[in-house]
């Protein structure tokens, strides 16, 4: 039987190559943060969450939003390969009329719990979410997947401060701390250090890991899963945008751009070599 880390680690690694095919096929696609982040969607929807992809509106169901939107074809690969949707569907990304917007849209796509793309607003609705669960006595749980150049963001702060003070029940927010933004480096910009300081400060329980070692990473959510019943969790992943692909890493310049075919077969190359190291 294969090792379960390995089977999670090969799912990410295939979907990587799907990422980079369905964004040179459109033509466009925001490839370094769906690369930094699809080891985190790959435990979350493969592992951790409790979800029916035959039944994506089960009331019972864990939530996840994707607050930083624009890295949709990351979350579009993984629900295709869960079997929310057919896979031809990616080849459709971002095209006129697709379910697959260039921004996750509830309305048209199986699987999205919330629309995003306006960055910033992510926590503050899984803290909405979080507290209508708890009215209605459900105990499912909220994940939020926030980005580090959109945790500039004042409202990201706003929530932060909100949960920790009410001790928000069952809510996990998840950030992609690749250090890079849309153009520059984070640190080159508003710096978030310290950023584990900083969020404990506000009443949260924090976890730190390595965002791309499958191992520590499933577990940490897990982790997270459970100990959110006491109060919010913040889980920081040590990321690297592009991640996987050697001349895509680090640079924001792949923030918002597709591989054209030359790229592609590059990147595809390096990929098929073997796992991302
Ligand atoms: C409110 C708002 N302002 C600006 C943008 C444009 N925008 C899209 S992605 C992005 C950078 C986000 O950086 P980061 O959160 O680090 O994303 P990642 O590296 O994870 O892709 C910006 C400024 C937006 N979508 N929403």
């Amino acid at each position: 039987m294969l090792d379960h880390t390995k089977y999670l680690t090969e799912i990410a690694n295939n979907l990587r190559k799907v990422v980079l095919k369905s964004a040179n096929n459109a033509g466009t696609g925001h490839v370094g943060g769906s690369l930094s982040e699809i080891d985190i969607l790959t435990a979350l929807y493969f592992s951790v969450l409790n979800i029916d992809p035959s039944n994506p509106d089960w009331e019972n169901r864990d939530r996840f939003i994707l607050s930083k939107g624009h890295a949709s074809l990351g979350l579009y690969s993984v629900l295709a390969e869960r079997g929310y949707f057919s896979k031809e569907l990616l080849d459709t990304f971002d095209q006129t009329g697709t379910k697959l917007q260039g921004h996750p849209d509830m309305n048209k796509c199986p699987g999205i719990d919330f629309s995003t793309g306006s960055l910033g607003q992510g926590l503050s609705i899984g803290i909405g979410i979080s507290i209508g669960a708890e009215l209605r006595k459900k105990n499912f749980k909220t994940f939020v997947l926030i980005g580090d150049g959109e945790s500039q963001e004042g409202q990201v702060w706003e929530a932060l401060m909100y949960a920790g003070v009410r001790k928000v029940k069952n809510l996990v927010a998840i950030f992609d701390y690749n250090k890079v933004q849309l153009s520059s480096m984070i640190q080159d910009n508003i710096d978030l250090e310290p950023f584990a300081e900083k969020i404990s400060a506000f009443n949260w329980n924090v976890i730190e890991m390595n965002g791309h070692d499958m191992g520590p990473l499933e577990s940490s959510l897990k982790k997270a899963y459970h100990l959110s019943g006491g109060g919010p969790v913040a889980v920081i992943a040590h990321t690297i945008k592009g991640k996987g692909v050697s001349f895509m890493e680090n640079k924001f310049e792949w923030h918002g751009k597709a591989p054209d075919s030359r790229q592609l077969a590059e990147a595809l190359a390096e990929l098929e070599g073997g796992q991302a190291k």
